[in-house]
């Protein structure tokens, strides 16, 4: 039975930064309406689909979205009511059209994405199917293993840490259920640990702790000290993974990780610090070990340290299959960190994890830095199937509410829930 799209509009709301994002709602002649609210990255990579600001100094410090939301009720309203809303790939391509731009600058990614998701969910809706089973048939059943960001640096903290993620995967757990009470569980030992040496506990964007230490190194065994208080193995039951989000701590070509590290570095002397922690500590995957345009490096840090541990590309492929592609034929890493904002639709998104699939790499499903309540994620993780999501930190609602959401999802699924180690 088709399911006419009836009215398309959006709103100018917050994200978890307060600052302006786009939420958009999609109406249905059955009656449905269904709302998506779009996420907002921090360290953006260069090549990233536009998010479409106002500029107007005089509202938000210029990072106004009037535009996009006008967009959308105007030119978008205007092409897909009256479509069949479960045409999800004939609609993205639609939009694409309509845009007609190569970066989405002129609709503006944020407003696009915001249509596409909307428009998944009222299909879902609609069918009377959870998201996740809409949007990945009737199989889809593997619960994620998450990637906790439990000390947050770089771009998303004033810790002074270089390295903007320091996560916790708790490998050894049997269900999402329980690796996430692993994970809340090691994450207040940090806070203990912090508060007992005087530290700050408040946290940054991503609701990872933000202290103060001498470097990333004791970043890092600070929290395997962690998760020894409490109680757990590192490294069988608690691994440890990191994305350094390298463009970020770069300068003219040489890297600037930290004091504790020394001074400027070249990619091999970058790789050559991983390779030493990778020994010293259980870290099983390393995201953006090297900056965004450093390809030979990526690849050279692929054929040294590839067998030992996952190498994930996020700025460096911006979700996008023409980078993707590339990164396959020069052997840059072994799997893609995924962001639906990055690229602009649910449908293009698809196509780059395809491109992963064939390829042999996993993939790694992953919020924003500046997220909001929404959902979507997480139902879009298992959909996907690929086994791994970035969500945060264990505090913060909108964090929080990815995992909420997957624990519902597993406890729907029951006996059929699927849960593994895929970095093993
Ligand atoms: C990243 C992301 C999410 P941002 O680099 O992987 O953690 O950060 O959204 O700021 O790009
Ligand atoms: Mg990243």
């Amino acid at each position: 039975m088709d399911r006419r799209i009836t009215a398309v509009s959006a709103i100018e709301t917050l994200d978890s930064r307060g600052n302006p994002t786009v939420r958009v709602s999609v109406r249905l002649d059955c009656g449905v309406v269904s709302s998506a609210s779009v996420p907002s990255g921090a360290s953006t990579g260069a090549h990233e689909a536009v998010e479409l600001r106002d500029g107007d100094a005089r509202r938000y410090g210029g990072k106004g979205v009037r535009k996009a939301v006008d967009n959308v009720n105007t030119v978008i309203a205007r092409a897909i009511v009256g479509h069949d809303v479960e045409r999800q790939v004939e609609l993205d391509r639609l939009l694409v059209e309509l845009d007609g731009t190569p970066d989405k600058s002129r609709l503006g990614a944020n407003a696009m994405l915001g249509v596409s998701m909307a428009v998944a969910r009222a299909a879902a809706e609609a069918a009377g199917m959870p998201l996740y089973w809409y949007l990945g048939g009737a199989t889809a059943r593997r619960l994620p293993m998450p990637m906790m960001n439990v000390l947050n640096g770089g771009k998303h903290a004033d810790s002074g840490l270089a390295f903007q993620e320091f996560m916790i995967v708790p490998v050894g757990a049997p269900r999402f259920s329980e690796a996430l009470r692993y994970g809340v569980e090691t994450f207040r030992a940090i806070g203990a640990a912090l508060r007992a040496r005087g530290e700050s506990i408040a946290v940054g964007d991503e609701g990872g702790f933000a202290p103060h230490l001498p470097g990333n190194e004791a970043a890092c065994a600070l929290i395997v000290e962690a998760i020894e208080a409490a109680g757990f193995v590192p490294g069988r039951d608690i691994a440890l993974a990191l994305d350094p989000a390298a463009t970020s701590f770069q300068d003219e070509g040489a890297y600037l990780p930290d004091r504790a590290e020394g001074p400027r570095k070249n990619s091999d002397e970058m790789i050559e610090i991983y390779r030493d922690w990778i020994m010293k500590y259980p870290i099983v995957s390393i995201e953006d070990g090297l900056a965004e345009d450093d390809w030979t490096g990526f690849s050279r840090m692929t054929s040294l340290l590839g067998d030992r541990i996952q190498i994930v590309g996020d700025d460096i492929y911006v979700t996008n299959t023409e980078f993707i592609r590339r990164g396959i034929v020069e052997r840059c890493s072994n799997a893609a960190l995924i962001k639906l904002n990055q690229i602009g639709t649910v449908t293009e998104t698809i196509e780059a994890i395809d491109m992963c699939r064939r390829a042999g790499w996993r993939y790694v499903t992953s919020h924003r830095s500046g997220e909001t309540e929404d959902t979507f994620l997480a139902d879009f993780t298992v959909a996907m199937g690929g086994g791994q999501i970035k969500a945060g930190s264990l505090c913060r609602g909108e964090r929080i509410a990815k995992y909420n959401r997957l624990l519902e999802i597993e406890r729907e699924l029951g006996a059929e829930a699927l849960f593994d180690n895929p970095l093993d």
